[in-house]
C-alpha cells in the first residue's frame, strides 16, 4: 500500500470545467439532493482524506457532526498545497475548492478513489455548501481560508506556525440545495467501518454532537479484511475457525481476499475496487470466481474428495455459504456499468486468478481440515440440486419462471403499460379482500398473501420455488428471478407491500422484502419497492375525521382539537378499515404516503438480512430491541 510520495505540487493541479454548472444542476455531480446526496458531501470530502492514507501519509481520519448542522472532516495528510498556482493567480487550495475536476486527482502516480459518483471532487461540497471553512497544516503553518456558496469570501491567511500536517474541512450543506439536512449516523458508521476494514490499521472517529444524540466510535483495524469477514460472520455459524487470506502485489496493482464458509446457502461475496464497493462486479470478481472453482475442484480430485466417476462441482455449489470480500488497489481503475460500480480493467482477472491458483492451492495444503469441510459442504449442495432436479420434473424451474399463467389469486389491474402500474402485495386475504374492492382497478393490482411467506434466508432454491406465495410473486412481477432476472419484464413499476402496523405485520414484511433482496435485488436498487403507510389512528370529531400515523401525529390532533369531543379509534390490522377508508388514507396516489425502500448500502442489507432472518438468535433479539421503533434499515 505505500507508494513512494510523488512529487506533486501546486504547478500540477489541472482544471478540466468551472463550478457554477453544480448549484444549477446539483443531482449532477451528488446523485440527488435527497438523503443520499447529503450523505455523499461527506463521503467526497472523506474519499480525499482516504486517497491520502492509500498514499501512506495519512493514517488518522476524523468525521463530526456538528451542533449547528455542518460537518467539520480532519485528516493528517499532507495538506492540500498552498502555493500560488500562476495560471489562476491563485492558491493550490483555491483551485481545488473552486474548480471542478482539480486536484492531485487526475494523472500523477498513487491509488486515487475515483468511480461512481465519487471523484467529483471538494469543490463540488464547496459549491453546494451555504459556507465552507478550510484549514490546512502544510509547509510549517497553518492557513485558513472561508467560502460561502463555492465563492472565497476571504484571501487565503497565513497563520501560526506548526510542524504538523494535514487538512480540516468544515462545511454547511445548502439549505437552498437540500430538502432536509438529516446526517443518519449509522449510515455514515457503516461507511466509515468499512473503510477501516479496507484500510488495514488506519484510525477513523465518527464523533456524533448533535443535541441528543451524542455518540462516538472509533474503527480501527489490525487485520484489516480479515476482520471485515469476521464480522460478517458473527451473526453465521461458521463451518471453520480460520479465515482464508490471500494477498498479492505488482507494480501497478495489489490484492487481498478474506474469506470463510457459513452453514448457509447465500453467497455473500463483496467486491472492492479501490475502496470502492463495486456492486456490478468486473474482472477482479469473475477471476475470483473462476479460479475459486477451479481450485476446489483441483484440491478435491487430488485428494480423492470426489470420486472419479462423480462430476466437477459447480461455481454455484461452491460458493454456497461463502462470505468472501475481494479487494484490489489500482492506479489506473476502469469503472464501467449503470452505476459505474463494474471494474473493467482487463490485467486485472488473470492477476486474480494466478494469485488464486497458487495460493488458495497452497493454503489447503497446508490447512487439509479447512479444505475438507469446503469440499463437503459443495459436494452437500451438489447433492441438493441434483436430488431436488430429479424429485421434480427437470425443467420445473424454468417452466415455473416463465410460465405466463398470473396467480389465480391476482386481481390484475386494467392497463398494460408497467410504467403506471403498481402492486399491493397484501398480508391476509381478508385485507386482500377489502384492497380489492378500495383500489383503482385501471392501474392497481392486489395479491394477497397468506400469513408469513417463507424465509428463504434458511432455504435452499428448491424450497423456495415451492412455496405457493413466493411463486405468486414471482409470476406476477414478471421478471424471473436470480440470473434469469429481467428488469425490461417488470409488469409493475411500483410494488408496494402493504401489512398490518403490528409486530406480525413487521415480520411479513422483513419476510417479503427478504426475498426480494436475495432474489430480486435489482428491484430494491432501482427504487421499485415501497412500503404502505396505513393510519395508526382515526379520530372523529363531530362530523370531522382525521387520520394519525404515528404517536406524534396523535399527540399533535388532540391538542388542536383540546376541548372538542373527539373519539380516537387505534387501528390494529388494515382489516378494520373499509373500503373507503383504505382508500383515502393508503391507498390513493393523491393522499397516501409510501416509504421508498432504498438499499443505501448491500453490505448493510447483507447483515441484517442475516440478522433479521438467520440463525442466531441473540444478535436477533439484540437488533429487534435496538430497532424497535425504527425502520433504521430503509433510508427514506
Ligand atoms: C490536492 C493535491 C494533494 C492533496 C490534496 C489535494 C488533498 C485534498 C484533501 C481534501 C481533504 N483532505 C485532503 N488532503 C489532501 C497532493 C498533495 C501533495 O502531493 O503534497
Amino acid at each position: 500500500m505505500c507508494l513512494k510520495k510523488s512529487d506533486y505540487d501546486a504547478k500540477d493541479i489541472t482544471v478540466l470545467e468551472g463550478l457554477s454548472a453544480v448549484r444549477r444542476r446539483p443531482s449532477m455531480y451528488i446523485g440527488s439532493t435527497g438523503s443520499r446526496g447529503l450523505h455523499h458531501l461527506i463521503y467526497e470530502v472523506i474519499d480525499n482524506s482516504i486517497d491520502e492514507a492509500m498514499a501512506g501519509v495519512c493514517d488518522h481520519i476524523m468525521v463530526v457532526l456538528n451542533q449547528d448542522n455542518s460537518v467539520t472532516v480532519v485528516d493528517n495528510g499532507r495538506g492540500i498545497p498552498v502555493k500560488k498556482v500562476e495560471k489562476y493567480n491563485m492558491s493550490a487550495v483555491q483551485v481545488v475548492l473552486t474548480k471542478l475536476h482539480a486536484g492531485g486527482k487526475f494523472g500523477g502516480d498513487g491509488y486515487k478513489v475515483s468511480g461512481g459518483l465519487h471523484g467529483v471532487g471538494v469543490s463540488v461540497v464547496n459549491a453546494l455548501s451555504e459556507k465552507l471553512h478550510v484549514e490546512v497544516r502544510r509547509d510549517g503553518h497553518v492557513y485558513h481560508q472561508e467560502y460561502v456558496r463555492g465563492e472565497p469570501v476571504t484571501k487565503i491567511q497565513k497563520g501560526e506556525s506548526t510542524k504538523n500536517h494535514g487538512t480540516v474541512i468544515t462545511f454547511y450543506p445548502d439549505p437552498e440545495i437540500f430538502e432536509d439536512i438529516d446526517y443518519k449516523y449509522e449510515i455514515l458508521a457503516s461507511r466509515m467501518r468499512e473503510m477501516a476494514f479496507l484500510n488495514k490499521g488506519l484510525n477513523i472517529v465518527l464523533l456524533d454532537r448533535r443535541d441528543g444524540q451524542e455518540k462516538k466510535e472509533v474503527f480501527q483495524f489490525k487485520g484489516g479484511i480479515v476482520d471485515f469477514v469476521k464480522y460478517l460472520c458473527e451473526k453465521k455459524d461458521i463451518l471453520h475457525k480460520k479465515i482464508i487470506y490471500i494477498s498479492n502485489k505488482a507494480q501497478d496493482h495489489e490484492l487481498e481476499i478474506a474469506m470463510q464458509y457459513t452453514n448457509g446457502y447465500m453467497e455473500s461475496i463483496f467486491s472492492f475496487a479501490n475502496n470502492i464497493n463495486t456492486t456490478e462486479g468486473g474482472t477482479h470478481l469473475s477471476g475470483f470466481r473462476g479460479a475459486l472453482t477451479r481450485t476446489i475442484n483441483d484440491y478435491a480430485r487430488t485428494n480423492n474428495l470426489l470420486k472419479e466417476k462423480e462430476d466437477n462441482l459447480t461455481g454455484e455449489d461452491i460458493r454456497e455459504g461463502l462470505t468472501a470480500i475481494i479487494s484490489v488497489k489500482l492506479k489506473d481503475p476502469q469503472f464501467e456499468g449503470q452505476t459505474k460500480t463494474k471494474l473493467g480493467n482487463s490485467e486485472i482477472k488473470g492477476f486474480v486468478e494466478s494469485t488464486i491458483n497458487a495460493k488458495l492451492a497452497e493454503f489447503l495444503e497446508e490447512n487439509p481440515s479447512v479444505g475438507k469441510v469446503i469440499v463437503s459442504k459443495g459436494i452437500e449442495a451438489a447433492r441438493a440440486r441434483s436430488a431436488a432436479k430429479k424429485a421434480r420434473d427437470l425443467t420445473r424451474k424454468k417452466s415455473l419462471l416463465e410460465s405466463s399463467a398470473l396467480p389465480g389469486k391476482l386481481a390484475d389491474c386494467s392497463v398494460s403499460d408497467p410504467q403506471f402500474c403498481e402492486i399491493f402485495l397484501v398480508e391476509g386475504d381478508s385485507a386482500g379482500g377489502s384492497a380489492k374492492q378500495a383500489r383503482d382497478r385501471r392501474f392497481q393490482a392486489i395479491l394477497p398473501l397468506k400469513g408469513k411467506i417463507l424465509n428463504v434466508e434458511k432455504a435452499r432454491l428448491n424450497k423456495v420455488l415451492n412455496s405457493v406465495e413466493i411463486q405468486a410473486i414471482i409470476t406476477a412481477m414478471g421478471t424471473s428471478i436470480d440470473e434469469e432476472f429481467d428488469i425490461k419484464n417488470a409488469r409493475y413499476s411500483k410494488i408496494i407491500i402493504m401489512t398490518d402496523a403490528d409486530v406480525d405485520g413487521a415480520h411479513i414484511r422483513t419476510l417479503i422484502l427478504t426475498f426480494l433482496y436475495r432474489y430480486m435485488p435489482q428491484l430494491l436498487e432501482q427504487g421499485y419497492v415501497y412500503i404502505a403507510q396505513p393510519p395508526l389512528y382515526q379520530i372523529k370529531s363531530g362530523k370531522e375525521l382525521f387520520y394519525a400515523y404515528s404517536e406524534k401525529e396523535l399527540k399533535t390532533v388532540v391538542e388542536k382539537l383540546k376541548g372538542a369531543k373527539m373519539e380516537v379509534q387505534q387501528y390494529k390490522g388494515l382489516g378494520e378499515m373499509d373500503a373507503e377508508q383504505l382508500w383515502e388514507t393508503t391507498m390513493n396516489p393523491e393522499t397516501r404516503t409510501l416509504l421508498k425502500v432504498e438499499i443505501e448500502d448491500a453490505l448493510i442489507a447483507d447483515d441484517i438480512f442475516s440478522t433479521l432472518m438467520g440463525n442466531k438468535v441473540e444478535p436477533r433479539r439484540e437488533f429487534i430491541e435496538k430497532n424497535a421503533k425504527e425502520v433504521s434499515f430503509i433510508d427514506v
